[in-house]
């Protein structure tokens, strides 16, 4: 069991050696998305004073331009990657396409590729409910020398080396994985440290919340609208509770501590469903298994789902391991 209160900077120096890829590389990724957290976190928690102090003109207090809080958000963290050295390629959900690290990388010798959801659920800024950035972490496949193809941003989700999220809410954490177990780390925004507060988060194997948009009930498929009537029926240890924020970092979490379902099922209207397999299902799959859970498409593991296009999005049911299993029991059943 990890010490609590420790840094997050002196727990990625105690844990390099357990990383089985160690050669400081990723410790120092690591460190830049702690420290694009930071500036991330400054820009969204302030982001209604913006708002006000935005009427006096087009400048945000720092002079820059008004910009939207996803897009500075990108820019932020694609800034950092770059800015360290660090990285060959990064995929986000704000980029068309993946962009080539060649800074001042000499002809490509980074390993390793990042892929990124900068701000996911940026629509609840506006009503100050909490929002997170998703992130995935992958070694290159193609050959250290050459530029990164889209071969190396679409490998499975279980080949991923690292992933994590931070969420900026009542508090600032960053939760990650690198194979071995979940670890949170909470900020202290009086002195900018993040100080391990949750070592080894695991989901409890049963819950008794379900996070999903019932508004898309009567688009749903069947075994999805059997296992929800199944949450709501008195029964055993049922009805469950419904608890849906909108933003899956926050419904992820507090899953994870408090045991649960969230699932953004496939539709009529959304034939694979809403969420990016790469760069949102595949950190949370890594980081929900890791975490004693589980993650499905309904039917196939998510991170054994061989992606085909960037911005792929799949159906997603993830949480506590038995939750789960109950719902891809439904699915069969009904399929
Ligand atoms: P809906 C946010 O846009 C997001 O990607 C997830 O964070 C969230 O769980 C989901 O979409 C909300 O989507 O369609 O229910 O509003």
């Amino acid at each position: 069991m990890h010490q609590k209160n420790k840094t997050l900077g002196e727990f990625i120096i105690e844990n390099q050696s357990a990383f089985k890829y160690t050669s400081g590389e990723l410790s120092r990724l690591i460190n830049s998305i702690r420290l694009a957290a930071k500036v991330v976190n400054h820009e969204v928690n302030k982001a209604g004073l913006v708002d006000i102090i935005g009427d006096a003109g087009d400048q945000n207090i720092q002079g820059e331009n008004q910009q939207k809080l996803d897009v500075y958000a990108n820019l932020k963290f694609i800034q950092t990657l770059t800015n360290r050295n660090i990285v060959c390629g990064i995929a986000s959900e704000e980029e068309d396409s993946f962009i080539s690290i060649n800074s001042q990388d000499e002809n490509h010798q980074n390993k390793y590729i990042v892929l990124i959801d900068p701000l996911d659920g940026s629509t609840n800024i506006d009503v100050n409910v909490s929002v997170g950035t998703i992130f995935s972490i992958y070694r290159r496949v193609t050959p250290i020398g050459t530029p990164v193809t889209i071969e190396d941003f679409l490998q499975q989700g279980n080949q991923q080396v690292a992933a994590g999220y931070v969420i900026y809410g009542t508090s600032t954490m960053l939760v990650y994985t690198t194979g071995c177990g979940v670890n949170g780390f909470t900020l202290n925004p009086a002195i900018g440290s993040f100080y391990l507060s949750h070592p080894n988060m695991e989901f409890p194997a049963d819950g008794k919340i379900y996070s999903v948009n019932e508004g898309n009930y009567i688009h749903f498929p069947l075994g999805i609208k059997n296992y929800i009537k199944y949450c709501q029926m008195e029964e055993d240890d049922r009805p469950y509770t419904s608890r849906y924020i909108g933003s899956l970092v926050s419904d992820f979490h507090r899953n994870m501590i408090k045991g649960g379902i969230y699932m953004y099922p496939k539709s009529s209207k959304m034939g694979n469903g809403k969420l990016r397999l790469l760069y949102e299902c595949n950190p949370m799959a890594f980081l929900a298994e890791q975490a004693n859970g589980k993650a499905s498409d309904g039917f196939t593991r998510i991170m054994d789902i061989q992606p085909t296009e960037l911005h792929e999005r799949v159906p997603f049911i993830c949480g506590s391991r038995n939750m789960v299993e109950k719902a891809e029991e439904f699915m069969r059943k009904y399929s």
